[in-house]
């Protein structure tokens, strides 16, 4: 099994498999297509393309060249494949609340996404402070992540949202990120799920892949001009 993802600095969305996989020690090979831009004639949309209709990563792609592609559709695959695995809660309230709010982070949050993108390597305290002043629709979409977090560790107990890492933790893996690079304040309690999300095993690994990288991607820089 393969799994196709993007610059691990910048790609927020090849982040969720492949710290799923890694955190349930599912073994996977990783492909690497890194970013040159998004244009049509790009090298990243050849790759892609050979794979995935839609030209995106994350892909996953079996051995006889099956593909799966979009997140969501990935995480529930790999879930009924290795369903001794509990990826998903095994509580059937539990399960169905955290697909809510997968669901919930896979089509929402534009504001918040769009604003402070990906960068695990940088540094950005004062974009955020700035960011957070101006905008109110990325307020509302970090007071409301806020809550989520706090509804879902409030009702299972933690140390991860539904109790046990799951998929959810996965998912809002690149938030927790953004939360680091631009210094967003959190009260306290999710201060502490911030820290076990972290040094989570598959979150970590990315992490220490991803600051390895050198690439300095324009395009995914609205706030540098290079790398400090
Ligand atoms: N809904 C897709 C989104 C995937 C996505 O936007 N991936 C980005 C990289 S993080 C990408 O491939 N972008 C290329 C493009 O927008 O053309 C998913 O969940 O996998």
């Amino acid at each position: 099994m393969q799994l196709i993802i993007g610059d691990k600095n910048y790609s927020s969305w090849s982040m969720r498999p492949w710290v799923m996989l890694t955190q349930f020690e599912i073994p996977f090979e990783e492909v690497l297509a890194r970013f040159d831009s998004f244009a049509p004639d790009s090298r990243f949309k050849a790759t892609v393309a050979a794979l995935s209709p839609a030209g995106k990563v994350p892909i996953l792609v079996e051995d006889d060249g099956f593909a799966v592609w979009d997140t969501l559709a990935i995480a529930e695959y790999v879930a009924e494949k290795y369903a001794d695995h509990a990826l998903w809660p095994r509580d059937a309230r539990r399960r169905a609340r955290a697909r809510s709010v997968c669901a919930e982070m896979h089509s929402g949050f534009g504001a918040l996404r769009n604003a402070f993108g990906m960068n695990i390597e940088a540094a950005l305290p004062e974009v955020g402070a700035r960011v957070l002043a101006e905008d109110a629709a990325v307020r509302a979409d970090l007071a409301r992540m806020i809550s989520l977090w706090q509804d879902a560790l409030a009702g299972s107990g933690g140390p991860f949202l539904f109790g046990d890492y799951s998929i959810a933790d996965a998912y809002f893996a690149p938030v927790v990120m953004r939360i680091r690079t631009y210094a967003l304040p959190v009260p306290a309690d999710l201060a502490a799920y911030i820290d076990r999300a972290v040094a989570a095993k598959g979150t970590a690994a990315w992490i220490a892949d991803a600051l390895a990288e050198q690439e300095f991607l324009p395009f995914e820089e609205p706030y540098r001009q290079s790398r400090d």
